[in-house]
């Protein structure tokens, strides 16, 4: 297999291809793309007589070198974009196998990607399947996702062991993090992150989501955290790692379900240029975590405040009588949170996953606009 060809060559035209670090052959370029610093992904077909293989690869210069490449497989509708130069956002898939029920799941997937695709981005839902991490899911893809009652649940610790066994999985906030800076996308939507349960001070039940964003440069669209988890903490662990937390538009971080949290939002942004310049400068100096953006619900889709404490309060308890923990703690909750509201917070939730998914474009367009 291919695994490097040199920089600097054009779509359509020829290079030599590199196995394992040294020359072995000419190869075809199928699709490159320039990315700042001239390099960039690239499909390539060896067109040496004894070897014809066709090979994709990232070598993004914020990335380290190509390592992970092989594993990574893109949709056709990102591999262009990346060809054309043009901006991408990356979509986590644990919201679609274990964040909301059938079908509301798939009819969200399909339609947050049309709301960044309306912004002029593309978007690359990000899964692992068939022993790859995709990066981009066909329409197929994503529906088989939706349906897979068996579907893991993978976290940066779950996804070596996940592709060597060949699972289907949907990705969390930290390992989609993971994926999408791997494969040169710095722009992630989600509904909400994890954080600190309540009473982790004792349980030690932090989400990885928080470990990523201190580690890995990509910028999160999120409508914060439901107070299923603790808030305040939570803004606590990311202080203490350097994960500077924007509030977009507002003074207060906001509680998923609702604007408000209590909260002071650490710093404040009003515009993607602004995001992008931020970002630009985050890691342009060096500092390699993630920038956290913070993106209040639309008032009109808000849940009052009472109800949905309400129903937190019951699944915090049903959880403790059942002794639910692990992984399975933030699935349990949020199946809850839907069923005690009779599902009124799942429109809150659809409407906010799609809020973040066209700022998160907005945010990808001017990043673009801002490194190149
Ligand atoms: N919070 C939500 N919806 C979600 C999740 C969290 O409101 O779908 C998912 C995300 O994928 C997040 C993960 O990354 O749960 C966090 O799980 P844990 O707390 O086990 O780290
Ligand atoms: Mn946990």
């Amino acid at each position: 297999m291919i695994t490097r060809v040199e920089m600097g060559v054009a779509t359509g035209r020829y290079g030599y291809a590199r196995r394992e670090g040294r020359h072995s052959g000419l190869a075809r370029v199928d699709e490159a793309v320039s990315t700042a610093g001239g390099a960039g992904l690239l499909a390539a077909r060896e067109v040496s007589p004894k070897v014809a293989t066709l090979a994709r690869m990232t070598s993004v210069p914020t990335a380290p070198g190509e390592l992970g490449s092989r594993w990574l497989r893109y949709s056709a509708e990102v591999a262009d974009a990346f060809t054309h130069g043009r901006p991408v956002v990356a979509l986590e898939s644990t919201i679609i196998t274990h964040g909301m029920p059938w079908p509301a799941n798939v009819e969200t997937a399909r339609s947050v990607e049309a709301a960044v695709r309306d912004q002029g981005a593309a978007p690359a839902t990000i899964a692992v399947m068939d022993g790859s991490i995709r990066i981009g899911l066909s329409d197929a893809q994503l529906e088989a996702l939706a349906q897979d009652d068996s579907a893991h649940k993978l976290s940066r610790r779950d996804l070596a062991v996940a592709l060597a066994r060949r699972w289907r999985g949907g990705t969390t906030v930290a390992a989609t993090m993971l994926c999408a800076h791997r494969a040169g996308v710095s722009v992630f939507a989600t509904g909400g992150i994890g954080g600190v349960h309540r009473g982790g001070e004792d349980s030690m039940d932090v989400s990885a989501d928080l470990t990523e964003l201190s580690r890995t440069p990509v910028a999160v669209v999120c409508a914060g955290c439901k107070s299923i988890l603790d808030i305040p903490r939570t803004l606590e662990v990311l202080e203490t790692h350097g994960v500077p937390v924007v509030g977009y538009g507002c003074d207060e971080v906001p509680a998923f379900y609702t604007p408000h949290s209590g909260c002071a939002a650490p710093m404040r942004l009003d515009t993607p240029q602004e995001v992008a310049a931020m970002m630009d400068a985050q890691w342009s100096l060096g500092l390699r975590g993630g920038v956290l953006v913070t993106n209040p619900i639309p008032t009109a889709d808000a849940m009052p405040r009472e109800e949905i404490e309400r129903a937190i309060a019951l699944a915090l308890d049903d959880a403790r009588a059942r002794g639910i923990s692990g992984k399975e703690v933030t699935p349990f909750l949020l199946a809850q949170v839907v069923e005690r509201t009779g599902r009124r917070s799942l429109h809150s939730n659809i409407a906010l996953v799609h809020h973040n998914a066209r700022v998160a474009a907005a945010i990808a367009v001017a990043y673009s606009a801002q490194v190149q």
